[in-house]
């Protein structure tokens, strides 16, 4: 792993390692805001309060038997995958430099959130659900548990799980253990991990975490922003990474295989992938995966002759509205360096 901070851990994996369809317990990135809680599963209880005809409190237990299991293969995908780019247009202090690592797909089984929100009676006037986790951040002002909310549209859609599980094996506790959000196609950020309360209420999350991923104007100063301003991020822009081959790798010139990832986020598909070795003068169709659903990455792959010398690899993926990834990390440019979806590019030397 690439670890960009250890206290709080935080770490991705190195792009090589992402190439399959589902990533590996041991290589899904960690993004953490605070320590990370040893909580007992026998004593915990998940309380559902809020704007509901029926306030509840459930132990794993009840979870397992009032409510069907269910499973969604899903790609998390962090605010800040790819600020590293960002990066190199103009310096972003205090937020770690992430690659288009902070990305990772698995697949989540537990309870649907529909579910337990329809058990406990969801009120018409509850916009928003927020979820409370355990962990107290020293980031947020004041320091507080991480926290988070989604629109009651969103919470109801059937997607949205409260896993246990992911890849078949018990929820490891540094992804959320005993139990996490997961909402398909939105920031990682309102997947809450180490839930013990969600509300149903009328506006969104106060949270600090909630009112800090957000986009602001370049010339915003995030320390004196008004909780109002920017863009609150919640569906994920369309955006893609390259993984193979290494950026700065020196490879012989000739055919080279070129492979990486596209995801649209919410209920998008990736249509097509475009690849350019020659500064966006000329561009090849990559091969695509079909989409699994709407809630994962899909894979793109093709093949470069590249001549000796230095080339810049640039790869922009379109989506099932037609929208295409903006071309420069100019353009997207934010003081908390979110949402990078500018073209991936990366460099490569090839020796006669
Ligand atoms: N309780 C809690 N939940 C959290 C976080 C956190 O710090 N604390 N980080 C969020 C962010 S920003 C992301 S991108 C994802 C990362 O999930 P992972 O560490 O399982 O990859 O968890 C989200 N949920
Ligand atoms: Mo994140």
């Amino acid at each position: 792993m690439i670890v960009h901070r250890t206290d709080p851990y935080n770490a991705e994996p190195p792009p090589g390692a992402l190439v399959g369809q589902v990533t590996p317990l041991d290589t899904f990135y960690g993004r953490n805001h605070g320590p990370i809680p040893r909580m007992d599963a026998a004593s915990w209880r998940l309380r559902v309060d809020g704007l509901v005809d029926r306030a509840l409190q459930l132990s794993m237990g009840e979870l397992e038997r009032r409510f069907p299991e269910r499973e969604v293969v899903a790609t998390l995908q962090c605010a800040g995958n790819r600020r590293a780019d960002l990066l190199e247009f103009r310096d972003i202090p205090g937020q770690e430099p992430w690659g288009p690592g902070a990305t990772s797909t698995a697949s989540w089984s537990g309870v649907g959130l529909a579910d337990v929100l329809a058990e406990a009676g969801l009120q018409a006037e509850a916009a928003h659900i927020a979820f409370t986790g355990t962990d107290v951040s020293q980031e947020a002002d004041p320091p507080q548990a991480f926290g988070a909310s989604i629109s009651a549209a969103k919470a109801t859609s059937g997607e949205v799980i409260l896993a246990w599980a992911m890849n078949g094996q018990a929820l490891p506790v540094a992804h959320g253990a005993p139990l996490r959000v997961v909402v398909p196609g939105w920031i990682g950020a309102r997947s809450v991990k180490w839930i013990q309360r969600v509300t149903a209420q009328v506006e969104p999350s106060d949270n600090y975490f909630q009112t800090v991923y957000k986009v602001l104007p370049p010339e915003a100063d995030p320390a004196k922003a008004d909780p109002g301003e920017g863009i609150i991020l919640g569906p994920v822009a369309l955006n893609c990474g390259i993984l193979r081959p290494d950026r700065g790798a020196q490879l012989p010139s000739g055919p080279t295989e070129v492979i990486g990832y596209a995801f649209a986020g919410e209920d998008r598909t990736v249509a097509r992938v475009d690849v350019s070795s020659n500064g966006g003068s000329t561009w090849v169709q990559a091969d695509l995966d079909a989409p699994e659903s709407a809630w994962t990455w899909q894979h793109w792959r093709t093949i470069l002759t590249l001549p000796a010398g230095e080339r810049e690899l640039i790869a922009r993926a379109w989506d099932s509205t037609a929208a295409v990834q903006p071309e420069s990390p100019a353009t997207v440019w934010n003081p908390k360096g979110y949402a990078n979806n500018s073209w991936a590019r990366l460099h490569v030397t090839c020796h006669p």
